[in-house]
């Protein structure tokens, strides 16, 4: 039994090495220029975290054969000297891989948008993100609470005939973006803790009602992907979900002028 034990260790280790090591089930291409960095840190806790688990799961085997054959087993009071360099292995496992990537934290999380980036508000609520756009005087209307209302469609309580800065604010069901030009989020919620996740992008940030938590990224390849919610919310979670069209340059400018006419 506790070789059919040690042999069943050993074979689902194999297969799981061997499903990583292909990649089966892998990530969709990268679209955005800090994904590499995000992949590469990826790669290496992967590969960290990888010869650990081998390496626990074979001496897990070996031990369940070898326990077998001793008979009785032996009590033991610890090993300080183990433990101590169990501790310092596994602190500089950790410290190691934080300072790895640091810099790529810090590029998205630390250092700001660049001053031209295109900046969108994002409004998350139970089950639906909505987007909107500063149109051209490039600034946000303000938004008064007791004006929101989904029924007219008035997802950021705009008032156009009080706040002239509203008045070209174009609201979307859809996240437009040109390519290759710096995009600034700026994600709110509404109600309760959503996750606005790209996995094409490599982002994923939760947004946390009463605080505005801007993002930052810059999309490279144009095509039609999907913004899910990843943060359980609610009964509807799983439909939680808006489409993310990334564009060139012209194509953007039209597509916006497009939603702006159908205000
Ligand atoms: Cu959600």
């Amino acid at each position: 039994m506790a070789r059919v034990l040690s042999f069943t260790i050993v074979l689902g280790t194999a297969v799981t090495v061997i499903l990583f090591w292909r990649r089966v089930w892998w990530f969709p291409p990268n679209i955005s220029t800090q994904g590499a960095g995000v992949d590469r840190e990826f790669g290496l806790t992967l590969l960290v975290t990888g010869i650990l688990f081998v390496a626990a799961q074979l001496i897990l085997a070996y031990c369940i054969g070898r326990g077998r054959k001793s008979g009785r087993a032996a009590y033991n009071t610890g090993n300080l000297r183990m433990e101590v360099a169990r501790a310092v292995l596994a602190a500089a496992t950790f410290i190691g891989l934080a300072l790895s990537s640091y810099r790529t934290w810090a590029r998205m999380y630390f250092i700001g948008a660049p001053r031209n980036a295109l900046r969108i508000q994002v409004e998350a609520e139970q089950f639906a993100y909505w987007f909107r756009y500063p149109g051209p005087d490039g600034v946000f209307g303000p938004m008064h609470l007791r004006l929101v209302n989904d029924a007219t469609g008035n997802y950021f309580g705009l008032d156009p005939t009080r706040d002239p800065a509203s008045r070209d604010d174009i609201v979307t069901a859809t996240l437009g973006i040109p390519e290759n030009r710096p995009i600034e989020l700026l994600l709110m919620s509404r109600d309760v803790i959503h996750s606005f996740y790209v996995p094409q992008l490599r982002i994923q940030q939760d947004i946390v009602p009463g605080m505005v938590i801007p993002i930052h990224f810059t999309a490279t390849r144009t095509g039609d992907y999907e913004i899910v919610c990843t943060q359980l919310c609610g009964l509807g979670h799983y439909a939680m979900r808006a489409p993310l069209k990334v564009m060139k340059e012209p194509n953007f400018k039209k597509w916006l002028a497009k939603q702006a006419a159908e205000q």
